[in-house]
């Protein structure tokens, strides 16, 4: 992109009417604008000290970003078992919960919103990342994927199934990690049910081959993610409560035989529930958008709270989706990596720093905190 379009300029700041600028609810949750920052994981928690975070420089990186309507932390993990890369923060301990406060000080002061990616990432695993733990799932089907830890890139293991009361654990896992989050000054959560992790090995058949009450039927897929649904909405209320799902991506080694049927019945199950949004990874996660199985458009219909859109977006589609109703909000991801300032860009339509993926992980400030803002490029 070079100059800016002119449309934009005649639009542009105050006067800016097009709807991805403008303030909406998200359930109980009011944001400025339509921009949501996408669920990262940066892999920069303090490790040693029990996964915490709330560095200076972890503060710095959402400070920089407060100007999205909404941020959407980072995965963080409900459990030490639950954690499947390195470095990534938890949110089950005393020491993570004032950790996360200086984060989420920060973001309200800056005038943005943030809710808490809860995490547990199942199968997706290596004992080395879980304290030695083996990795557990809906069924002892190992996944094609390697986990990268401190000893190198590894081949994950069989999990183990869950037992019918472990699951009951977990479930309260997730709930004590949303009384957490609030605890921590969040405005709510997001239930990670995509990409391959635990929710959504229950949902998906290619990794659950239960034939207990969550397994099998459609419904019985979907128990797990609605009983974690219902106890964090018991605990926190179901308007600061989101999900993201990705009913078709092939992240982390999932598959589905009927996706439609499966996510179909859980948007009809989520409405029920009064959820505030959710948040739809259409296609593959990071990939191509046009994957079939899902309808992605009959979900936006069907779906009574905020609709989420994220997967590829650029300015222009965001604009459009949100314009024409497609979309109530869209979610960004690398962009946000690389553009602190990225909700002045996209209503300036300027130019936009490009990520550099060698840093998305790596330890330390550098393609973290230094991206530039648009005044430091001009000055
Ligand atoms: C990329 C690297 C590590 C984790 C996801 C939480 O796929 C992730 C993730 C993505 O949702």
């Amino acid at each position: 992109m070079n100059a800016p379009h002119p449309q934009a300029a005649r639009n542009g700041g105050e006067s800016d009417t097009r709807k991805l600028f403008q303030p909406a609810r998200i359930g109980d949750i009011e944001v400025a604008n339509r921009v949501v920052m996408a669920p990262l994981t940066r892999s920069r928690a303090d490790e040693t000290a029990g996964d915490i975070p709330g560095s200076p420089m972890n503060v710095e990186y959402y400070r920089q970003r407060s100007n999205a309507g909404l941020i959407i932390s980072e995965g963080t993990q409900v459990s030490p078992v639950g954690k499947g890369y390195m470095a990534t923060p938890g949110i089950y301990s005393d020491e993570q919960v004032e950790g996360w406060k200086p984060i989420t000080q920060a973001v309200h002061e800056a005038g943005s919103k943030i809710v808490a990616q809860i995490w547990h990432v199942g199968r997706v695993t290596h004992p080395d990342l879980t304290g030695g733990a083996q990795p557990v799932a809906p069924s002892a089907i190992r996944p094609n994927v390697v986990a990268y830890t401190r000893n190198g890139k590894m081949e994950v293991p069989v999990p183990r199934a869950l037992s019918v009361a472990e699951i009951a654990e977990v479930v309260q896992e997730f709930r004590r990690a949303a009384a957490n989050a609030i605890r921590a000054g969040f405005d709510g959560v997001e239930i990670h049910g995509a990409n391959g992790y635990l929710v959504d090995q229950f949902l998906r058949d290619g990794a659950n081959q239960r034939t207990d009450q969550y397994g099998g039927s459609v419904a019985n897929r979907a128990r797990f993610a609605l009983e974690v649904i219902d106890a964090v909405v018991a605990e926190i209320g179901a308007g600061r409560v989101g999900i993201r799902l990705s009913p078709v991506t092939p992240a982390n080694d999932l598959s589905d035989s009927k996706p439609q049927a499966v996510f179909g019945y859980l948007v009809e199950e989520l409405n029920k529930r009064g959820i505030a949004f959710i948040h739809f990874v259409e296609g593959a996660t990071g990939g191509p958008r046009d994957v079939p199985g899902f309808d992605f458009a009959w979900a936006r219909k069907a779906f009574k709270g905020t609709y989420i859109a994220n997967n590829g977006y650029d300015r222009a589609m965001a604009i459009d989706a949100v314009e024409s109703g497609r979309a109530d909000a869209v979610a960004f991801g690398r962009l946000f990596i690389a553009n602190p300032d990225l909700v002045h860009r996209l209503r300036h339509d300027t130019v936009l720093n490009a990520p550099n993926p060698k840093t998305f992980y790596a330890p330390g400030p550098e393609g973290y905190i230094d991206y530039p803002a648009l005044e430091a490029i001009a000055a």
